[in-house]
C-alpha cells in the first residue's frame, strides 16, 4: 500500500513539476559546447579535460537520446571557447576555439607574436558522416565569438577577442574590459566554405553577444544592457540604442539568457525577445548578486526606433549562467545557474527550474535537478520533448569541478496522457507552401510548430527559435499546415516539427528541412 501511494504521489508530482533523471553517468566530455543534430543525436565537445594547454587536442562525444548510446572521438584541435550555429544542410559551423597563452611559455610567445591559438580556426561537423572538417582560417582571431544563421542560410560571425592576451593585460592595467574585441563581421558561405573579407560591425561591444534574426528582417544585437537593431533589408543600423530598465550586464562574464519568444502562426504579434537573469552590476565581481529581473524587448517593425524594453514578472530565483529552452508547447524553461558572482567565481547553485508562459507572462517553479549547472554548462531540447543539461566547470576553474554527467528533464506535459503521433511528414518544405502531416490524432491537435535545434555554449543558444505553423485543415488522418513565409521568420535549415494536443502533450518531433 505505501508503495502504491508513493507511485501515485510521484506521478502527480511529475505532471505538475516535471522530473529530472541522470541519463549518462560519465560522458567522458565536459559538455561546454552542445548541438542537436538533425539525426537526433547530440554533439558535445570541449577541451581534453586532462590537458587544457595543448592546442592540438580536444574531446567530443555523440549521445543518441533515442538509444542512450554514446560514441567518443578525439579532436585534433582545442575547440573550447568557440561559437557555433547550424548551416542549412545540417552541418554545425564552429568558429574559433581556445586562444594561445594557456601557460607561461605560450603567454610569452603570444606576447612576441609567435604561436597561434585555435581562435583563428573554422570547422564544420557533418551529422551524416559524423566527421569534422577544417576550413580556411579567420583573418583575425575570434575568442568567444557569436555566430548567427541569416535568413539566406549564410552565417554571420561577430565579436570575440582578436588577442586575448593583450586584452587581459589592458584590463589588468586600465580596468577596461572593452579592449581587443573585434568590431567587424565576416559572412561564411556554406556553398563554398569560405569567408567574406571583414566589414564594419559595432564598436564598444562585449563578447558572446546575443544575436537573433527577428521576423521582418532585423538583427537583434545585445551587449551588456543595451540592444541595437540592424535592418538586414536596408543593410543599415537603426540609430536608436535600446537600454534595459533594470541595471547590470546580461552577457558574459555573468550572462543571463536571451530568447526570441515563440513566433505566432500568423506572425501577427510583434517579435519579442526575453532576457531572464544575468547580473545586477555592469562589471560584476565574485560578490555581485545575480538578478531575478526579466525583461521583454518588443520590436516595432513599422517604426523600429520605437521598439522598447519593458519589465515582466521576475524569476523566483536570482540566477546567471543559466539556460533557457523553448519547449514544443510554446512555453520556456529556465534551468541551472548560480545566485551570485561572475564567470567561474560563482556561489549558490540554483537547482530548481522555472517555466514561463509567454501568454500570461507568469512563472511556475518546477522540479529540482540533482546536478549543479554553473559556468560552462549547456542545455538543449530533444526531439522527444525532454531537455538535456550538460557540462559545468563549477567554481574557480580549472580544474575544480569537471561535470561529466548528463541529466534530462521531463517537463510536466510528458506525464499528462498519451502523446499524439506524427506518422509521416515531408522531409523538406518550401517557404509559404502548405503541407500535410499524417496523424491519427489530427482532431485533437491545438498547435503545430517548428523548433530550430539548439547550438549552445556559455549560456548563449545561437540557434533556437520556435515558429508556430498555421493549421488550415484537419481530418481524421491528416493535418494541413502552412510553412513559414520567409527566412526572417525561419532561416534556412532543419527544424523539429512538433504537433501538440489539447492536453498540451507534444509528439515526438520529425526533422523537416526548410528550403
Ligand atoms: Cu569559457
Amino acid at each position: 500500500m505505501p508503495d502504491h501511494q508513493e507511485t501515485v504521489m510521484t506521478k502527480i508530482d511529475a505532471s505538475v513539476q516535471g522530473k529530472w533523471d541522470v541519463a549518462v553517468a560519465n560522458l567522458g566530455v565536459i559538455g561546454v559546447h552542445m548541438a542537436l543534430l538533425n539525426t537526433g543525436k547530440v554533439l558535445l565537445f570541449s577541451a581534453d579535460h586532462h590537458d587544457y594547454e595543448t592546442m592540438d587536442k580536444g574531446k567530443a562525444a555523440l549521445w543518441d537520446p533515442a538509444t542512450d548510446s554514446v560514441t567518443h572521438s578525439d579532436l585534433s584541435r582545442h575547440l573550447l571557447c568557440s561559437g557555433h550555429c547550424m548551416l542549412p544542410d545540417g552541418r554545425v559551423l564552429v568558429v574559433g576555439g581556445q586562444a594561445y597563452g594557456q601557460n607561461l611559455g605560450q603567454f610569452l610567445r603570444a606576447l612576441l607574436g609567435r604561436g597561434r591559438g585555435v581562435d583563428h580556426d573554422i570547422h564544420t561537423f557533418d551529422p551524416v558522416t559524423e566527421k569534422w572538417s577544417r576550413h580556411a582560417d579567420l583573418p583575425r582571431a575570434r575568442w568567444y565569438p557569436t555566430c548567427v544563421t541569416l535568413p539566406d542560410g549564410k552565417a554571420m560571425l561577430v565579436c570575440g577577442n582578436w588577442n586575448r592576451i593583450v586584452a587581459q593585460i589592458v584590463e589588468r592595467l586600465t580596468g577596461s574590459d572593452r579592449f581587443g574585441i573585434n568590431d567587424t563581421f565576416e559572412i561564411f558561405d556554406p556553398e563554398t566554405n569560405t569567408l567574406t573579407a571583414p566589414q564594419p560591425f559595432l564598436k564598444d561591444i562585449g563578447v558572446y553577444l546575443f544575436v537573433h534574426v527577428l521576423p521582418g528582417g532585423f538583427l537583434y544585437v545585445h551587449s551588456w544592457n543595451k540592444t541595437r537593431l540592424f535592418d538586414l533589408n536596408k543593410q543599415e543600423w537603426i540609430p536608436q540604442v535600446f537600454t534595459m530598465n533594470s541595471p547590470g550586464t546580461r552577457i558574459y562574464p555573468a550572462p543571463g539568457t536571451s530568447v526570441l519568444l515563440p513566433i505566432s502562426p500568423d506572425n501577427a504579434q510583434p517579435a519579442r525577445v526575453l532576457i531572464a537573469g544575468g547580473s545586477t552590476a555592469l562589471k560584476p565581481t565574485k560578490q555581485t548578486p545575480a538578478t531575478d529581473r526579466v525583461e521583454i524587448f518588443e520590436l516595432n517593425a513599422q517604426d523600429p526606433g520605437q521598439s522598447r524594453w519593458r519589465e515582466t514578472t521576475p524569476l523566483a530565483h536570482r540566477r546567471f549562467v543559466s539556460e533557457t529552452m523553448l519547449l514544443p508547447d510554446g512555453t520556456l524553461l529556465v534551468l541551472g545557474g548560480a545566485e551570485q558572482g561572475t564567470g567561474d567565481h560563482n556561489h549558490g547553485a540554483v537547482l530548481e527550474s522555472e517555466r514561463f508562459d509567454p501568454v500570461t507572462e507568469t512563472w511556475q517553479t518546477l522540479a529540482r535537478a540533482s546536478i549543479k549547472r554553473l559556468y560552462h554548462s549547456t542545455a538543449a531540447l530533444l526531439p522527444d520533448g525532454r531537455v538535456v543539461a550538460a557540462g559545468s566547470t563549477g567554481h574557480e576553474w580549472p580544474p575544480a569541478e569537471q561535470e561529466l554527467r548528463l541529466e534530462v528533464f521531463s517537463p510536466p506535459y510528458l506525464a499528462n496522457g498519451p502523446r499524439p503521433v506524427i506518422n509521416w511528414a515531408p522531409p523538406q518544405v518550401s517557404y509559404g507552401a502548405s503541407f500535410n502531416i499524417d496523424t491519427g490524432d489530427a482532431q485533437s491537435i491545438q498547435s503545430v510548430a517548428f523548433v530550430r535545434p539548439s547550438t549552445t555554449t556559455h549560456n548563449n543558444n545561437m540557434d533556437q527559435r520556435y515558429v508556430g505553423l498555421k493549421i488550415v485543415r484537419g481530418n481524421a488522418a491528416q493535418l494541413t499546415v502552412i510553412a513559414p513565409p520567409n527566412g526572417s521568420v525561419a532561416p534556412l535549415g532543419y527544424y523539429m516539427l512538433f504537433i501538440v494536443n489539447t492536453d498540451g502533450v507534444p509528439s515526438i518531433a520529425k526533422f523537416v528541412r526548410v528550403q
